[in-house]
């Protein structure tokens, strides 16, 4: 099978668009991570695509696009619709991975490697300052998803072509300082990376997240690179639901998340960490109760966010900032 035959199945799919790249070269990535200080999110990432199956010629480089998330206020919660869209090209690149097999070509998919190094090598966009690819027709709202093939891949890599416009606003707009002098120099300090990962954050980024439940998009928000897409409504469950002593209740709230997110994704103990924080920030009396419950989790993530929210709670109540009792 020749590439062009997988994109146009690939394409039939729902992806938006499809590249291919070398597997090799990811070498100097590797010694890039390892000069920036250990990220959860990069437990997975691997470098070396040949030996961790011989067969591999090749990376398929697909593009799933998504439209932003509309964001309500108040105590509608934020959930990116990137991780909506990811679940949905991840289970894409599974289907697309078994057409693959039964034409008798190798195919793995969902390998993780660097997504965005690939993408360029492709030739499907540009690295913008937030580091994350810009496409020319979707901007930077793309999930990536690699696949390893036996395809071999004729044409050279690609050099990037074009270039990030510099304007600073990604810099400017980052609530957590990620980006200095420019760049994204601290993807460490990205607020994405303390949330729903099943670790104590810092309390310095636990007000910033305000009603997040899971991605921060503002620097893709901010950017004029970005085409004019409308915005799809939050899929994210209600706080009522998550903030609840019930457990069947919560339990069908993550059921319904996971549905949409992923079950990976959407794991209980870290849906709760991620609710108290949230609770902590909207500081509604009625929460005492939950979160009183939550302080003695075995879980150090959720232990320790209901103990700040708790203590949020009553700052507000010594304030007289709580809102359910202003209206009173
Ligand atoms: C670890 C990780 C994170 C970490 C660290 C982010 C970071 N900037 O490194 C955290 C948890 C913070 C994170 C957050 C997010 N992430 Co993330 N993340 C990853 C993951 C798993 C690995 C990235 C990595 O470490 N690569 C290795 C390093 C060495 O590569 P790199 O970061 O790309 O940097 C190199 C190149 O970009 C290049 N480079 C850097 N600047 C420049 C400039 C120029 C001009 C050139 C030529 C090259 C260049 O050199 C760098 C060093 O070698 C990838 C998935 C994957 N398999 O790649 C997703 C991924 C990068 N994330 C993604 C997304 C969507 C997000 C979020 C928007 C999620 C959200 N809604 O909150 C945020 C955005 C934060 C941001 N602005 O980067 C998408 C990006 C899609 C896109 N359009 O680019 C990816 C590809 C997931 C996917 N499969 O689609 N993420």
């Amino acid at each position: 099978m020749d590439f062009d035959t997988l994109r146009a199945l690939a394409l039939e799919l729902g992806f938006g668009e499809a590249g291919q790249c070398d597997a090799q070269g990811y070498a100097e990535k590797e010694a890039a991570v390892k000069a920036e200080p250990p990220l959860a999110e990069r437990r997975q990432l691997r470098f070396y695509p040949e030996a961790d199956d011989a067969r591999t010629r090749s990376l398929a480089v697909l593009l799933w696009p998504y439209a932003p998330c509309r964001i309500e206020g108040g105590e509608k919660l934020f959930l990116d619709s990137y991780y909506e869209a990811s679940n949905a090209a991840y289970h894409a690149a599974r289907e697309l991975e078994m057409q693959l097999t039964e034409r008798g070509v190798f195919a793995r998919a969902n390998v993780s490697y660097p997504a965005r190094e690939a993408a360029v090598r492709a030739g499907l966009g540009i690295i913008g300052d937030s580091r994350l690819l810009i496409t020319p027709q979707y901007g930077t709202r793309v999930v990536i998803i690699l696949m390893a093939t036996d395809i071999p891949c004729d044409a050279p890599n690609h050099q990037q072509t074009g270039e990030c416009m510099h304007c600073g606003r990604c810099e400017h707009a980052c609530p957590s300082g990620a980006l200095e002098g420019g760049r994204m120099t601290h993807p460490e300090r990205c607020m994405r990376n303390f949330m729903m990962e099943g670790i104590v954050a810092p309390e310095t980024y636990r007000e910033k997240m305000g009603t997040k439940l899971l991605g921060c998009d503002i620097c893709q928000r901010v950017c004029p690179m970005q085409p004019k897409l409308d915005e799809t409504p939050s899929a994210a469950p209600d706080i009522d639901a998550l903030l609840t002593e019930n457990d069947v209740e919560f339990s069908a709230a993550v059921a319904g998340l996971a549905a949409v997110i992923g079950r990976n994704a959407a794991r209980p103990q870290r849906v709760r960490a991620q609710a108290a924080i949230i609770a902590g920030n909207l500081r509604r009396e009625k929460d005492l109760t939950v979160l009183r419950k939550w302080a003695d989790s075995p879980f150090d993530a959720v232990r320790e966010h209901a103990r700040w929210a708790i203590g949020r709670i009553k700052d507000a109540r010594a304030s007289g900032l709580d809102q359910s009792r202003e209206k009173r």
